[in-house]
């Protein structure tokens, strides 16, 4: 399993500061908000909600932001989930609205297109509970093999540079199934868009946060694709330099 301890330093080391810090509990699937941004995802709404009501036994909040001009914002409200309406003005938009939104402890982001394995869940609130400060879902440890090709190698160079960048290997950069403390996604001013994904990754990490890469399964996409791979792609190293150096002179 691949996995990264950082260790926060000296006083930073209580990455719960100003919640639960005097006691012991471990969080449960109540403490849990799964946040997404939605553009268009009529065909993947209605099963990702499903899932995760399953896997939660129907404890998760479901926070979705969207952009949608289908029937999507429908279906998950008929569903139970929470819909914040949002002009659609890119994923990274949205999903920080998204993950700023839920009250609850702990955040977990994914995307509304079935790839992600929300049977993994359990996993990583366990991961939560054993100390992490952010469990980061790695598609390309199993080989996702149901990514496109083109995005696969995309995925694995983004996460080649950023590790040179941070001096810290990581294996997936790019993933939109994490699961987050609350406090590290409020601590963290958030700048990028089509790259917010890597940023969510790599700020928390270069400060010292207990990053942990989980291994998950990945599914072919329903629905279409809402980025387009070249643009997004060199949105996404842009984002990763940026980031990086950001993290590094701060
Ligand atoms: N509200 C909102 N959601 C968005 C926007 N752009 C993307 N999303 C959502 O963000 C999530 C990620 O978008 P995807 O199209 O899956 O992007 P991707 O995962 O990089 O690409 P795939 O590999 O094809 O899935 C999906 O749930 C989209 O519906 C936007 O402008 N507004
Ligand atoms: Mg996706």
């Amino acid at each position: 399993m691949s996995s990264i301890q950082r260790q926060a330093d000296g006083s930073d080391v209580d990455a719960t500061d100003g919640e639960t810090s005097d006691t012991e509990d471990e969080y449960t699937f109540e403490d849990v908000s799964v946040v997404m941004g939605t553009y268009n995802e009529e065909a993947a709404i209605a099963t990702v909600i499903d899932d995760v009501e399953a896997v939660t036994d129907g404890k998760a909040e479901i926070v979705c932001v969207d952009g949608s001009s289908d029937r999507t914002p429908e279906i998950a409200r008929e569903k139970g989930a929470r819909v914040i309406e949002q002009e659609p003005q890119g994923y990274g938009v949205a999903v920080r609205e998204a993950i700023l939104a839920p009250d609850r402890p702990i955040v977990v982001t994914t995307d509304c297109d079935d790839t992600y394995p929300m049977e993994q869940l359990p996993e990583f609130l366990a991961a939560i509970n054993d100390g992490a400060d952010v469990v980061s879902g790695d598609r390309l440890y199993h080989g996702a093999e149901a990514m496109p090709a083109f995005n696969r190698f995309g995925n694995q160079a983004f996460a080649a540079i950023a590790s040179v960048l941070m001096s810290e290997r990581v294996h997936d950069t790019t993933t939109g199934m994490r699961a987050y403390r609350r406090e590290v996604v409020e601590s963290i001013e958030w700048t990028e868009n089509t790259g917010l994904s890597a940023e969510l990754l790599i700020r928390p990490l270069m400060r010292g946060y207990e990053i942990r890469e989980q291994p998950i399964a990945y599914r072919e996409r329903a629905g279409e694709t809402k980025l387009d791979p070249i643009e997004g792609g060199l949105a996404i190293a842009k984002s990763i330099v940026t980031v990086c150096l950001e993290e590094r002179f701060r």
